[in-house]
C-alpha cells in the first residue's frame, strides 16, 4: 500500500470558489504537507502567500537547487510527498539538479512553480521558459495549467503520480501561469476528488510457491534490498531469519538491517555477488552499484525479483521468479508458504563469509583508530570518521557526502539511516539533506559528513540551517581538492588539472552565518569538538586532512568511468566474459 490522496473538504459545497492559490495551498495542507521548501519570486508569490495563511511552513533556501534537494530528503525519511516551490525561468534551471536526482531516486517530490502569464507568451516576457516540456523527460509528470478549472486536477494527478500510486514513483512537476493564480475556482473546479488509488497487491500463488521450491533448496542464497523494501522492514528481517540467507544492502536501504545482523555480510560484496547461487532483489534495480545483475559478476545466479514497481522488477535482467506485489507482502507470503519445512544450505559457504566479513570490518575498526597521517603531517580521514562513530548517537541520520570522503565515509560509518548523493552521483546534497532531515525528525541527532568540494555545492546553505534552526552537524573532510578526480588525472595523465581547492576556512564561513564552529588540524582534539558540535546543533566542524589517502572507490577505478562496468575489475570481468566463444544468457 503506498498511500491514499483525498482531497475531501479542501473545498465545501458553500465555498464560492477561492482562488486558485489558494485552492492549492489548502490541497496541500489537506495531504499533511508538512512544509514546503523554496525560493520566492513574483510569478509564484500568490501561491508562496497561500501556502503561509494555510499554515504550512515555508523553508526558504538561497538557491533552488536546495529546495528540491530539501523536499527529496523529507521524502525519503518520511514516506510522504515533498514538496518545493521555486520561481520561472532560473528558478526552474536551478532546480534541474534536484529535480533529476529525485526522479533518478524514485523519491515522491512534487515541484510547483509559476510562468509567464498567458497574454505574455512568446512576447520574450521576464522569465519565460517553456518548463514544463523542459523537464518533461527527468519527471514522471510535467504539466502547464492555463485554466483555472484544472487546476486542482492537475495538483492532484502530479501528487498521485509522484507518490507512485498509478505507476513509477519520482518527480512530478507543475507549474501555472501566473494570470491563473487569482483566478477564481468555478464550482466545476472544486469538485470534491476523492482519490484512493493504489495497486492492489494480487499475489499469485504459484509464482509464491515457485520462489519458496527456488529459495530452499538454494544452496548459497543471497538478499539485496533497495528502495522498495524500506516500507518493509520488520517483514525483511524475520524473512532473513527464517531463511538463513546471506544479504547485503546498498545505499538506498543503508542501515535498515542492522550491521550486526548475522546474514549482513557487506564487507565481502564481491565475493558473495560472485557465488551466490539464488540471488534475491527486493525492490531494487539491478543499476552500475549492483553490475547490471550481468552474469560475468553473478556467475552462478538465478534471480527472484520482487518489487512493486517495473523498473525494480525486470531492469537488466529477468527474474526465473518475479513477483510484482507489495514487497512486504510478497515477503510475508514466501515466509508462510515455507513454513516449517527446512532449508537446503551450504552451511560451510555462509560460515566462511561471515567469519571474512567480520574479520574485514575488525581489520577496519583497527584502520580506523590507528590510520597514519600523509608525508605532509595531515589526519588520514579514517581517523576522523572513527571519531565520528565513536559518538554517533545510535538514533542518528547520517548524511555522507563526496567523492574520496564519501568513499571512505560508506565503508566507515555506520548508522540506522543514512542518505547519500545516490545513484545519480549528485554530490553537493549534504547540507541540504542534512537541513531537511533535522527538520522532519527534530528528535533525532544529524551529521552530515561531506568532502569539501562536494560541500560548497550549497554551503550558502548554512545560513537557511541558522535562520531555520535546523539542528544538523555538519562535517567537513577538507583535503584541499576534489581529490578522487585529482587521482583520477594523476594515475591516467601524470597531472592534476582545474582538481586543486585550497584549505579553505569553512569554520570561518560557517562562523559568518552565525553557526558555532571549529577548524581541527590535530586528531587530538576531534573527540572533544565533535561532542561540543552535538551538544550544540547547528554547527560545523572544518576539519583538515589528508589528501594522500586513496580511497576504496578510487582504486576500483569508478571515478575513471570504464566502458562496460561501473568498477574496474567488473569491467574486465565483464569483457572476458563477452570473448567467451558460447555464452548462457538464457535462463532455463
Ligand atoms: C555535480 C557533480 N559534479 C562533479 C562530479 C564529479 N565528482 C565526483 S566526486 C568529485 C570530487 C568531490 O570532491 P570532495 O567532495 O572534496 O571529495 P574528495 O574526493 O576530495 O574526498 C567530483 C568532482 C559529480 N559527481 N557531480
Ligand atoms: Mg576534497
Amino acid at each position: 500500500m503506498r498511500g491514499t490522496l483525498d482531497s475531501e473538504q479542501c473545498v465545501t459545497e458553500n465555498d464560492s470558489g477561492p482562488p486558485v492559490a489558494e485552492l492549492i495551498a489548502r490541497v496541500l495542507r489537506r495531504h499533511s504537507v508538512e512544509r514546503v521548501f523554496g525560493l520566492c519570486g513574483g510569478h509564484i508569490m500568490p501561491l508562496w502567500i497561500g501556502v503561509h495563511t494555510a499554515g504550512i511552513p515555508i523553508i526558504d533556501v538561497r538557491d533552488e537547487r536546495a529546495a528540491v534537494h530539501m523536499a527529496q530528503a523529507h521524502a525519503e525519511l518520511t514516506g510522504q510527498l515533498g514538496v518545493a516551490l521555486v520561481t520561472a525561468g532560473p528558478g526552474i534551471t536551478n532546480a534541474i539538479t534536484g529535480i533529476a536526482n529525485a526522479q533518478i531516486s524514485r523519491a515522491p517530490v512534487l515541484v510547483l512553480s509559476g510562468t509567464v502569464p498567458g497574454p505574455q507568451i512568446n512576447r520574450g516576457a521576464l522569465q519565460e521558459l517553456d518548463q514544463s516540456n523542459l523537464v518533461r523527460s527527468i519527471t514522471v509528470y510535467a504539466s502547464t495549467v492555463s485554466d483555472s478549472l484544472q487546476a486542482l486536477y492537475e495538483v492532484e494527478n502530479a501528487a498521485a503520480r509522484a507518490l507512485g500510486l498509478i505507476g513509477e514513483p519520482g518527480c512530478a512537476f507543475v507549474d501555472f501561469r501566473a494570470d491563473v493564480w487569482a483566478a477564481q475556482s468555478s464550482p466545476a473546479s472544486q469538485v470534491p476528488l476523492k482519490i484512493q488509488l493504489r495497486i492492489p497487491t494480487c499475489l499469485d500463488k504459484d509464482v509464491i510457491s515457485q520462489a519458496v521450491e527456488l529459495l530452499l533448496s538454494a544452496k548459497r542464497p543471497l538478499v539485496i534490498s533497495g528502495r522498495g523494501a524500506r516500507s518493509a522492514k520488520q517483514t525483511l528481517l524475520r524473512f532473513l531469519d527464517r531463511l538463513d540467507v546471506a544479504y547485503i544492502d546498498t545505499g538506498e536501504t543503508r542501515g535498515l538491517v542492522p550491521a550486526t545482523h548475522p546474514a549482513f555480510v557487506g564487507a565481502v560484496r564481491s565475493r558473495v555477488m560472485n557465488e551466490a547461487d539464488v540471488v534475491v532483489t527486493v525492490g531494487r534495480r539491478l543499476d552500475f552499484q549492483l553490475a547490471y545483475g550481468s552474469p560475468a559478476i553473478f556467475k552462478h545466479a538465478r534471480f527472484i525479483r520482487i518489487a512493486d514497481i517495473p523498473s525494480e522488477l525486470r531492469d537488466n535482467r529477468r527474474g526465473v521468479v518475479e513477483i510484482f506485489a507489495d514487497p512486504g507482502e510478497s515477503l510475508d507470503a514466501i515466509i508462510e508458504l515455507a513454513g516449517n519445512r527446512p532449508v537446503v544450505r551450504d552451511r560451510q559457504w555462509l560460515r566462511s563469509l561471515r567469519q571474512e566479513h567480520r574479520l574485514r570490518s575488525e581489520q577496519l575498526s583497527q584502520t580506523m583508530a590507528n590510520a597514519a597521517p600523509g608525508s605532509d603531517g595531515r589526519m588520514h580521514p579514517y581517523r576522523l570518521l572513527g571519531a565520528i562513530q565513536a559518538q554517533l548517537p545510535p538514533d542518528a541520520i547520517l548524511v555522507i557526502d563526496g567523492g574520496d570522503f564519501l568513499s571512505f565515509a560508506r565503508i566507515g560509518l555506520s548508522a540506522p539511516t543514512v542518505l547519500d548523493p545516490g545513484a545519480f552521483g549528485c554530490i553537493g546534497v549534504g547540507v541540504p539533506y542534512g537541513i531537511a532531515a533535522s527538520l522532519a525528525c527534530p528528535e533525532r541527532s544529524v551529521v552530515v559528513a561531506s568532502g569539501d568540494g562536494a560541500f560548497g555545492f550549497n554551503a550558502m546553505e548554512l545560513d537557511t540551517a541558522v535562520r531555520h534552526k535546523a539542528r544538523a552537524v555538519f562535517i567537513v573532510g577538507n583535503n584541499g581538492a576534489w581529490q578522487i578526480e585529482v587521482h583520477d588525472q594523476m594515475v591516467r595523465y601524470g597531472k592534476s588539472v582545474g582538481t586543486r581547492l585550497r584549505f579553505s576556512d569553512y569554520a570561518a564561513m560557517a562562523r559568518a552565518f552565525g553557526m558555532r564552529a571549529e577548524r581541527i588540524e590535530d586528531a587530538n582534539d576531534l573527540a572533544g569538538a565533535i561532542t561540543r558540535a552535538l551538544a550544540q546543533p547547528p554547527a560545523l566542524l572544518d576539519v583538515v586532512i589528508t589528501p594522500e589517502a586513496v580511497s576504496p572507490d578510487a582504486k576500483s577505478g569508478l571515478a575513471t568511468v570504464p566502458d562496460l562496468q561501473a568498477l574496474a575489475v567488473w569491467d574486465q570481468a565483464e569483457r572476458e566474459w563477452r570473448a567467451r566463444p558460447t555464452r548462457v544468457t538464457l535462463e532455463d
